[in-house]
């Protein structure tokens, strides 16, 4: 790998990479015709990968992500195992834009992410870097994309993504996950202003931020509101929507490239029709919502999801049948299969393999 004086790899340029030989999900999103329904899984590079623990026990969570050479070696290994997979994921985590404002963020054995300093009075605002610069703060995000772009050479696109704004002002103000977002949900009753303040910092920071990995290599791009399903209607609509909606069409106007919005559970009256209404081109559902429904609800859009990950625990027949069942409710066009959300650290690597042959089963 090539490296500049300054110690940043020096990027090889779009038109550098070999074709694309499988675009298959790109022209799902794009809302094209596809000859198979493609497939990927969330959090397909992770911890119930030997492989990955195997990285992993000599590297620090965050050191991954900044070393381009690790980050590259851990988002390839999905594709490795499984070469019949239709996308690779960058491997990276939400909470790096947090990282890049100045908060400190550890990744806690068992725990998961910990915020040791997390956000309390709106008057804390103040301490955030709030227009960091993105290429001295995230470079290292885009040096990975890059070279796992290159990687890859052109088997299937890459994938690049964000959190959401209102998903990481949970996490930078509960300090970490929490199932009642009590301290996020006081913000969002008793500081609705300084709330608007942050969430449209981070939303600035996140409509560069894509657009950065889709510079260094990025050929779609997937946005994950997963806390938008603890939200009411009136709150959604409030403090998610807009800043979903404002990241789609920003990014848009400034790259040509498909988008996906995941906001996990987001099922609440009118989400999904609202959703409809934003420039993204796929909408991601989890596993609480009927196919058949989504498609009534979600317009003319693709849609992507939404097997339960414990469908995955199941016998590799019942595996097959589930999946069927799936498919039939969403059809085999405009579709992207996945998991209603991510593979859990528990699951066998060949259930994994067994999700993807029985997509890829189904037929027009
Ligand atoms: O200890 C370890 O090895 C860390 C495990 C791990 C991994 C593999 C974490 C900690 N993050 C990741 C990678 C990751 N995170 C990816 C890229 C890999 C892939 O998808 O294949 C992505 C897209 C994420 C995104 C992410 N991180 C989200 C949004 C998606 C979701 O799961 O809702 C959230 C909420 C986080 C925060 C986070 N990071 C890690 C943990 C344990 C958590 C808490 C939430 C959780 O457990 O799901």
């Amino acid at each position: 790998m090539k490296r500049a004086s300054d110690g940043t790899r020096s990027r090889m340029s779009l038109s550098a990479f070999p074709a694309l030989k499988n675009d298959c999900m790109l022209r799902a999103a794009r809302g094209e015709a596809t000859e198979w329904i493609p497939v990927w899984m969330m959090r397909q590079a992770g911890r119930y990968l030997p492989e990955y623990q195997e990285v992993r026990k000599d590297a620090d969570f965050f050191t991954m992500c900044r070393t381009p050479e690790l980050a590259c070696k851990v988002s390839l290994q999905p594709l490795e195992r499984f070469p019949t997979l239709d996308a690779v994921i960058i491997f990276s985590d939400i909470l790096v834009i947090p990282q890049a404002m100045g908060m400190e963020v550890l990744m806690v054995k068992g725990k998961g992410p910990v915020f040791p300093d997390p956000l309390k009075v709106p008057e804390d605002i103040q301490k955030l870097t709030l227009k960091p610069d993105i290429e001295s703060t995230l470079g290292y995000v885009f040096d990975a994309v890059n070279l796992t772009r290159e990687r890859i050479a052109g088997r299937v696109p890459l994938i690049g993504f964000s959190g959401a704004p209102f998903t990481l002002m949970a996490y930078m103000i509960e300090g970490g996950g929490s199932r009642t977002l009590s301290k996020a949900k006081t913000w969002l009753f008793k500081h609705p202003e300084a709330t608007h303040k942050l969430l449209q910092a981070l939303t600035d920071i996140i409509v560069e931020y894509l657009v950065g990995k889709v510079k260094a290599g990025a050929q779609m791009l997937q946005v994950f509101e997963s806390n938008g399903g603890d939200l009411t209607p009136d709150h959604f609509t409030e403090f998610s929507l807009p800043y979903l909606s404002q990241i789609a069409s920003r990014v848009k106007a400034a790259v040509d490239v498909p988008m996906t919005v995941f906001a996990r559970g987001a099922n609440q009256e009118g989400a999904l029709e609202a959703l409809a209404s934003t420039e993204y081109n796929t909408i991601s559902v989890d596993w609480r919502i009927e196919p058949s429904d989504a498609r009534k609800r979600a317009g003319n859009k693709t849609l992507q999801g939404n097997l339960d990950p414990g469908a995955l625990y199941a016998a590799p027949e019942t595996l097959r049948k589930l999946v069927a069942k799936m498919v039939k409710g969403f059809g085999t066009q405009r579709y992207i299969a996945n998991l209603g959300h991510g593979m859990h650290p528990s699951h066998d690597p060949e259930m994994a393999g067994n999700f993807i042959d029985a997509v890829h089963a189904c037929t027009n």
